[in-house]
Order: structure tokens, then sequence, then C-alpha cells
């Protein structure tokens, strides 16, 4: 049956043609003849996965905006989510397509020699820039309209927006990090423009900046791997002498780094403690490159939409920012919002995957049945579905603790869950993600394999969840700094928070057996942390990784 409507659709289309044929068109036509000799492929290929509007089709979101958000403000933001998930998918989705087919290109010199050192981006990356200001995707979580719920909204934005961006969520991340850095440091007048800039809903004066902090000697201990240096000037600026190894979007308009300050001699304090941090324009009005020349861009496995650069630093003019030694202090609150952006980055890219797996299991034919009645089939997407659905629930707890610390709402026990639970959210999701898009991969068969349907780019923009902005590793070390430095404390309130949730749904019989393994989970956690107590601290480092999966799977639960 299945070979006559093949051979019987495509000939239809085939042979319609009534002109002098070659000998090669004539070997062809007797072909068509022979049901399945040639296969005309339109009538080969199961149905294109197509989702619709990406906020109206997630009932876990609009139910979590839903319960949380005060009337007044659901309302609003339901309206704003509802146009912007339209336009997401009319306009946004396929400049994010356009920015992966074009990734940016570096002219080193001109035609007639002399050295330019260009970062050509497309239209489409450029014009993702002007959509970000234009929604406002900085903008609203320093406006605060919302008071304590603004960061949570930008949040849920971002998490829409994140797939269809073509990249452009990572110069978001380290933008929205260097306006949080500027305005915990009370927004100094020599920054105003510069936070005015990164904050504006404008797009003619909307900025983006990166984070230079990788260099040639790696990226996780940065304090022994700065080499850059800074060199005071009469006027009070520095001028930095380095070469940074891994800048991305270094199209930016501005940046925060870290260098050391050379003193008289010209000798430069070692260690993390010799670090400042450091403002700079990337270029002048005249689009001049500030005493930068770009080396190279890198070759990268995924991200390619974005250019990541080696900058060697010949004297870039430079405004101090932070006190003297105290660099790596200072943007660890550009890292805790990057950090937060890369959780946004694997949710959104789980319900990426699973929205297409979803639909494609709602089109698929195989074995007589569509693959959403294969039950082993549903059971594997149900399972990806649980892992995305409990990241997305600890996503807004995160945002919703940074909301209320950011409008000082925040009681000193949120405080301290929200220090714990950044990295433990990044380093857990990361690494979720990146199963979970295997998974929904797979779950498309071959299909899923195939460059052109765009599945294996989301896999390959997922792998670097883990890899920036810490490793799962190095998170799961700042984990344990976040225990050390607050003594513990940061481990009581993270129990007695989820005792009291536990607590609130004690009644509910359907939820005994889960509330049960969560009992059972923080009776082995407290056994081992009393265990891990007169223990070697070697073996809580050890213990690091397994430690911080835990506290993820609990809270989660
Ligand atoms: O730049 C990159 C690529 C950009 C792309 C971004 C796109 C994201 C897009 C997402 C969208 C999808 S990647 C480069 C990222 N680099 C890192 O993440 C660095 C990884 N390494 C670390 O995090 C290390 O743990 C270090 C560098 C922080 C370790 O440095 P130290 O100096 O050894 O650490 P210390 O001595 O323990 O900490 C120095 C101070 C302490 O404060 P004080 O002196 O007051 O006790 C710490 O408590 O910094 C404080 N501190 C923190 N505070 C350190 N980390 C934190 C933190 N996370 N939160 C608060």
């Amino acid at each position: 049956d299945r070979c006559q409507t093949l051979s019987v659709k495509g000939i239809s289309t085939t042979m319609g043609q009534e002109q002098p044929v070659s000998p090669q068109e004539k070997q062809v036509l007797e072909d068509l003849e022979i049901p399945l000799a040639r296969r005309p492929t339109e009538t080969l290929f199961q149905e294109q996965p197509k989702t619709g509007n990406q906020y109206l089709e997630d009932t876990l979101l609009r139910s979590y905006l839903k319960t949380h958000l005060p009337p007044k403000v659901l309302e609003e933001v339901h309206q704003d989510l509802e146009r912007f998930g339209n336009r997401l998918l009319t306009k946004i989705q396929p400049l994010g397509w356009e920015c992966e087919l074009n990734p940016p290109v570096f002219r080193q010199f001109d035609a007639w020699g002399q050295r330019v050192d260009r970062i050509d981006t497309c239209s489409a990356w450029r014009r993702m820039k002007e959509i970000s200001a234009e929604e406002g995707l900085i903008a609203e979580a320093y406006e605060r309209r919302y008071s304590n719920w603004s960061r949570l909204y930008q949040a849920v934005k971002l998490y829409l927006f994140s797939a269809s961006s073509g990249g452009f969520n990572c110069p978001l991340a380290m933008t929205d990090g260097a306006a949080k850095v500027i305005e915990s440091l009370g927004i100094p007048g020599s920054l105003k423009s510069a936070f005015d800039h990164l904050t504006s809903r404008d797009p003619r004066k909307f900025w983006t900046s990166g984070q230079w902090m990788t260099e040639r000697r790696g990226g996780s201990d940065v304090g022994n791997g700065t080499e850059t240096v800074a060199r005071r000037q009469p006027d009070g600026t520095y001028h930095l002498y380095g070469f940074k190894w891994f800048t991305s979007a270094a199209d930016s308009d501005v940046t925060l780094t870290l260098a050391r300050i050379a003193d008289a001699e010209g000798q430069c304090p070692q260690g993390s403690r010799g670090l400042s941090l450091f403002f700079l324009r990337v270029r002048d009005e005249e689009g001049k490159l500030n005493n930068i020349q770009v080396q190279r861009l890198k070759d990268k496995l995924g991200t390619r939409q974005m250019a990541t650069a080696e900058l060697w630093l010949q004297g870039a003019r430079a405004e101090l920012i932070s006190a003297e030694g105290r660099g790596v202090a200072s943007i660890s609150n550009m890292l805790n919002i990057t950090r937060v952006h890369n959780v946004i980055g694997a949710v959104a890219s789980m319900r990426r995957m699973i929205s297409l797996s979803r639909e494609y299991a709602r089109r698929r034919v195989a074995f007589g049945k569509l693959l959403k009645d294969h039950p082993l089939h549903m059971q594997t997407i149900a399972r990806i579905e649980v892992q995305w659905r409990g990241a997305f629930l600890l996503l807004m707890e995160v945002v919703r603790l940074l909301g209320l610390a950011e409008t000082n709402l925040a009681s000193e026990q949120d405080q301290l869950l929200l220090r714990l639970l950044i990295p433990v959210a990044k380093l857990y999701t990361g690494k979720q993600a990146t199963a979970v898009a295997v998974e929904a991969m797979e779950s498309f068969g071959g299909q899923g394999y195939m460059e052109d349907t765009g599945v294996p780019v989301i896999l390959r923009d997922t792998l670097v969840l883990s890899i920036w902005e810490g490793t799962t590793n190095i998170l799961s070390l700042d984990v344990l700094r976040s225990l050390a430095k607050s003594q513990g404390q940061v481990m009581a309130v993270f129990l007695s928070t989820v005792q009291k949730k536990l607590e609130l749904v004690s009644g509910i019989a359907e939820l005994a057996p889960a509330v049960q393994r969560v009992q059972d989970a923080m009776g082995s956690l407290a056994q081992f942390l009393q265990k891990a107590g007169s223990e070697p601290t070697v073996t809580m480092e050890l213990a690091a990784r397994d430690f911080s999966y835990s506290l993820a799977r609990i809270y989660t639960g």
C-alpha cells in the first residue's frame, strides 16, 4: 500500500510535461514507471514539527505566573508575553536561524594592507540587539516597574527569547552582569552614562557588554591565570596590557575585565588579591578600537553565531572600578548574574527540545501508529519533561529570590539561600540540559542528527552550558565556598526551607511518596554532613559534585 501511495503521488507531479525528451530523461521516466524506483522526496518525509506561540503553549510557565504574581502584574505581563510570543514565532525565530547561517567574519586588513581588525556580524545579529532593547530584556530588571517581580519577569522573557535568539542571549547575559556590577557600586558618576546605555530601551542607545576574564593560562583559576597589567596614568585612568584568550561577543560596546596594577617599579602583586576590576569602552566614537588588536576568532563547537575572539590589549584605556585587589570579589556580582542566565539558557534549551519532540510525536507514524501512541516513546519524553519542569521551578525560585534581594525585600535567610542556589542551579541544569538535548534528539531518530533540521544546532549550543561561566567542578567548589564563607549558615537555611516546604504539602495524600523520598534524601544529607565534619577537607572536596547534585535534586523535589 505504502509503495503505491508513494509512486502514484510522485509520478503524477513529474510526468505532466510534454516536451522532447533526452535519453537521460527517458531513462528517468522509465524508472518512474517502476514503483519506488525513484523516490520523489516530497512523499518520503514526515511533516516538520511546528510549534506555536511558546508562551501560550507553556502551561507550566503560565500556571507558575498565575500562582505567584499579584493579579494586576499578571494581567499586564500576560498581555506583553502573549504579544512577545507571537513576535518570537513570526520574526525573531527566523532571525535566529539567519544568525546561525551567517556567523561573524573577521577581517584583519583592508584592501590596502591597513590593519583594521573588523568583526563583521550579520544584519540579523544586529537586529537582535535592537529587539533586545525594544523588548527591555535588560531594562526590565533595572526599572523595577513590578518591584520584586521585575527580575522574574525579565527572566521569563529571556527564557522565551533564549532558544530563538541566535546566540544573542550570551551578550545579554554579560550586559546584565555589567549593569549589576555598576549598580552594586552605587552607579558612580563616571559610569552613569554606561549604566543608562546598558539598561536602555532605545535601540539607538543600547550597549552590550563583554566579560573578559579568561587569559591564556586558563579560565577557572583566574587568580593565578591573569597576566594583564594595568599602568596608572597621570589623569587617574589606566592603560591595560595583556592578552585576553577568550572574549565572547567581542563586538560588544564595553567590557569589564581584570588586571594587576603595577607599582612605580613596574612590579605587580600576584594571586587573586592582586587583581582589580576595570571598565573600558571597546571602541571610540568613530568605531576605532581602544588600543586593542584582534588576534583571531575562535573556532568553536557551538555558539558559532557569536564572535568569540582573542584580544591583545596594548594600552587600552580603562577605568578602575573596584577597590585595588578586590577584582574577583567585585566581578563575582557579574558572575552570579551570568550564571543565572546560564540556567535560563539551560531550561530554555530543554523546553525547546521537548516542545519539538512532543510535536513530532503527534505527527510521526511508525509501526502503524503515531509516536505519541507508543507507551515506551512517551515514557522517555515524560522523563525528560520531568527534568525540565524541575529545572524550570528551580530557575523560578532563584529569580524570585534575586528579585527580593534587589528590592531590599529579602530576609537574611533569602540572601543566604540565593548565594547557595545560584551555583547549585547552574551546575545542575547545565549538565541536565545536555542529557535532555541528547535524549530529545534521539526521539527524532536519524532526523534529529540532520544538520538542516536545526536540532544539532541546539545540541551544540547546549553543550557549552556546563563549561562556560564555571565548569561543573568549579561550581561545586563554589558551593563549598558559600558554606565556608557563611560558616555553614547556607546549609542551615537550605535544610529549614526544604523542611518548611515539605510541611506545607504534608497533608496531600498523592504527594506522600514524593514527600517521603525527599525526607529520606534530607536524612542522608544530614548524616553525610555530620560525618564529613570530622573528616579531612579533601573528603568534602571529593564529595563536592555529588553533594551539590544532592542539593539540586532535593530542592527541585
Ligand atoms: O567569560 C566567559 C564567557 C562569557 C560568556 C558568558 C555567556 C553566558 C551566557 C549564558 C546564556 C546562555 S566564561 C569565564 C567565566 N569564568 C568563570 O566563571 C571563572 C570560574 N572560576 C571561578 O569561579 C573561581 O571560583 C574564582 C575565579 C572565583 C576563584 O577565585 P579565587 O580568587 O581563588 O576565589 P576566592 O579567593 O575564594 O574569592 C575571592 C572573593 C571572596 O570574597 P572575600 O574576599 O570577601 O572573602 C569570595 O567570597 O570573591 C568572593 N567570591 C564570590 N562571592 C568568589 N566567588 C563568588 C561568588 N560566586 N559569589 C559571591
